[in-house]
């Protein structure tokens, strides 16, 4: 898989070459290229933002440096590109949409500061490309970026043999074959831990109460923390 950061702060990609994205990386798996937008700025200042039509606070992302980015960026590949733009005002990112996102060739991330990027560059590349506005949550970050690191993480680590055991996929939280439960909690060694033992059928052997008990605790997480996973009311 193809991925390009295009960010004013090309240095908040640097982890991306630690743990498993950067072995996927090294691997081959992904080839990563982080782009600094003021590659495409030709003033002395090299002026990514302005001020908003219409008044208000803040700054907007200014149309010219992204069209020409995004054009250097088809024009560098053949590859069919979607463009992910993370905003908290996108879809919610889910499971799902990392699934999707996973089974595309190439990902171009445009982070843009909170305020936004004009809106014209977000239509036009709608005419061109697949366009997937996301957003982690309702809360508010500065940008993108941060925002692009949890994406690239939850959908690297589901292309093909980046995580060395797929069974691992099946059963974490959210994954589409655990029926949308949380997790339930895990327990290693030693058995007892300042005072505080191992649920006692953890240990018994009994497979099949493990599972029970296992789904019975993921059951009352899930009513507890995320009652909308159940199609229940938030209380
Ligand atoms: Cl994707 N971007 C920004 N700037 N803030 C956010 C977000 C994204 N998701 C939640 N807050």
């Amino acid at each position: 898989m193809r991925l390009d950061v295009v960010s004013i702060f090309p240095d908040y990609f640097a982890p991306l070459g630690l743990s498993l994205v950067g072995k996927a990386i090294a691997a081959g798996t992904v080839d990563l290229a982080v782009h600094d937008l003021r590659t495409w700025t030709h003033d002395r200042h090299h002026t990514t933002d302005d001020t908003p039509y219409g008044g208000g606070a803040g700054m907007v992302m200014k149309p010219e440096p992204w069209g020409e980015a995004l054009d250097a960026l088809e024009a560098a590949s053949p590859l069919p590109m979607t463009i992910v733009v993370p905003t908290p005002a996108g879809r919610p990112f889910t499971q799902a949409m990392a699934y999707e996102l996973a089974a595309r060739e190439r990902l171009v991330f445009a982070c843009g500061r909170y305020e936004g990027i004009d809106q014209r560059v977000i239509d036009h590349c709608r005419e061109r490309y697949d366009v997937v506005e996301v957003s982690l949550g309702d809360y508010v970050l500065n940008g993108g970026e941060v925002a692009s690191l949890a994406v690239i993480e939850a959908v690297v680590r589901l292309l093909p043999g980046v995580i060395g055991n797929p069974d691992s996929l099946l059963e974490e939280s959210h994954s589409t074959g655990n029926e949308q439960l949380l997790e339930y909690p895990n327990y290693t060694k030693p058995p007892v831990w300042r005072d505080r033992a191992v649920p006692e059928v953890l240990l018994s052997g009994n497979h099949a109460l493990i599972a029970k008990w296992r789904r019975e605790r993921a059951m009352e997480r899930t009513r507890e923390r995320r009652p909308d996973l159940l199609g229940e009311d938030f209380s």
